[in-house]
Order: C-alpha cells, then sequence, then structure tokens
C-alpha cells in the first residue's frame, strides 16, 4: 500500500513539474507596432535563426520578434489589430535546402500576391535552386504562405546562434497582409518541414510554439 501511494505522489510530481515547467518556458507575446507613416498599418520585424541560442533548446531552429523598444524577443505569438495591414520585414539567417512538395515555393495571401526578397519582388521561389528555402510562414486561416529564401550555410559570416545581427549572412524579405474582420488567433507555423530529425517530420521545434509555429493574435 505504502508503495502505491509513494508511487502515485511521485507521478502527480511529476506531472506538476512538467505542467510548471511548459509554463516557465511558455513565450511572451509581442504585439505589431503601429506604423508612424502609413493609416491602418502596423510593422513587424522577424528573425529566423538556425539555432535561436537561447532558452530551454538553443540549438533548436527558432524565430525572434522584434518588441516596440527594439528588443528581439524570442517567440511566435504576435498580436495585431484586426482591420490592418501588417507590413513584415523577416531577416532569415538560417541555410536553405529543397522542399520536399514545390508547392509550399507559391507565395500566397500577401498585399499583390508577391514578396520583396533582398530588394527584388517575386511570387514563387524555387527551392531546389540556389541557397534554397529555409523556412515557411503558413497561416492557412488567413490564407497566408509565405516561402523564406536560405542563406549559404558555409559562408564565414553564417550566424550560428541567435540572436543574430544584420552584419552577419542574412536575406530580407518583406511581404504586407492583411489582418482581417474577425477577431481571433491564427495558427502559423513551418510547413518545410524542417524537423527532418523528428517523428513525422513535425516534433521538436516544428511543433513548439516559439520555434517554428505560433499564432497571430487578430485582436480589436
Ligand atoms: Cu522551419
Amino acid at each position: 500500500m505504502g508503495i502505491v501511494l509513494v508511487s502515485a505522489a511521485v507521478a502527480v510530481g511529476l506531472i506538476l513539474f512538467g505542467i510548471f515547467g511548459y509554463l516557465r518556458t511558455y513565450p511572451p507575446t509581442v504585439s505589431a507596432v503601429a506604423s508612424s507613416t502609413q493609416p491602418n498599418t502596423v510593422n513587424l520585424t522577424m528573425q529566423v535563426d538556425g539555432a535561436v541560442g537561447t532558452g530551454p533548446h538553443p540549438n533548436w531552429v527558432g524565430w525572434y520578434i522584434k518588441n516596440g523598444a527594439g528588443k528581439w524577443v524570442r517567440t511566435t505569438l504576435v498580436q495585431i489589430p484586426e482591420r490592418s495591414y501588417v507590413h513584415v520585414t523577416v531577416l532569415e539567417y538560417d541555410s536553405g535546402g529543397p522542399l520536399r512538395n514545390e508547392y509550399w515555393g507559391k507565395v500566397s495571401g500577401t498585399v499583390g500576391g508577391s514578396v520583396n526578397l533582398n530588394g527584388k519582388n517575386v511570387s514563387v521561389l524555387n527551392g531546389s535552386s540556389g541557397n534554397g528555402i529555409a523556412h515557411t510562414i503558413v497561416a492557412p486561416g488567413l490564407n497566408l504562405a509565405i516561402p523564406v529564401w536560405g542563406v549559404n550555410g558555409n559562408a564565414s559570416n553564417f550566424c550560428q546562434a541567435g540572436p543574430c545581427s544584420p552584419a552577419q549572412a542574412h536575406n530580407v524579405e518583406t511581404f504586407t497582409f492583411y489582418s482581417g474582420t474577425s477577431t481571433h488567433s491564427y495558427r502559423w507555423q513551418c510547413f518545410i518541414p524542417c524537423g527532418v530529425g523528428y517523428l513525422n517530420g513535425n516534433g521538436g521545434p516544428m511543433s513548439a510554439t516559439g520555434y517554428m509555429a505560433g499564432f497571430f493574435k487578430v485582436v480589436a
């Protein structure tokens, strides 16, 4: 009887440890910043790194979002206002490669149907060419799909651990999407997938909020 009680107590303890551990590591939400020049527009600046460099999984691939004070916050939770244009700037520091499914090389859901990659407008990226595609930003509920172009992983200034800085090899990709007319939390994630080493290619960072999966929280 005693051993059963002890086992039960240990089990409860482990569950609570797990829950609080999860809460301790759950990333914060960062708000997009209102544009000072354009009405109904917010600016969102993000970077994606091959290794985030901090937190419980410093070697995992993941995102940082710039907050209103200009500080990089390791998270994938972004708050944006409804009925607004979200002007996104992605700083991409990770290496890329071919897609498992070329469909994800197509841009969708942006104003104009394209992204601006290092100064050039493109609507499809071919992951089988050049440095390939590093990650994608896909929010099915917003009809948004963005392939993000990779950098050369052998570059001498390749960023080994985030948060990365502009002196390191990176691409700049910008696009604008509309946040819609309803308040809703839209899930987004990377559909490369870049978690090849994990169960079904969708474990580890792929399924983890704060790394390759997150939410666009559209608020009133
Ligand atoms: Cu990814």
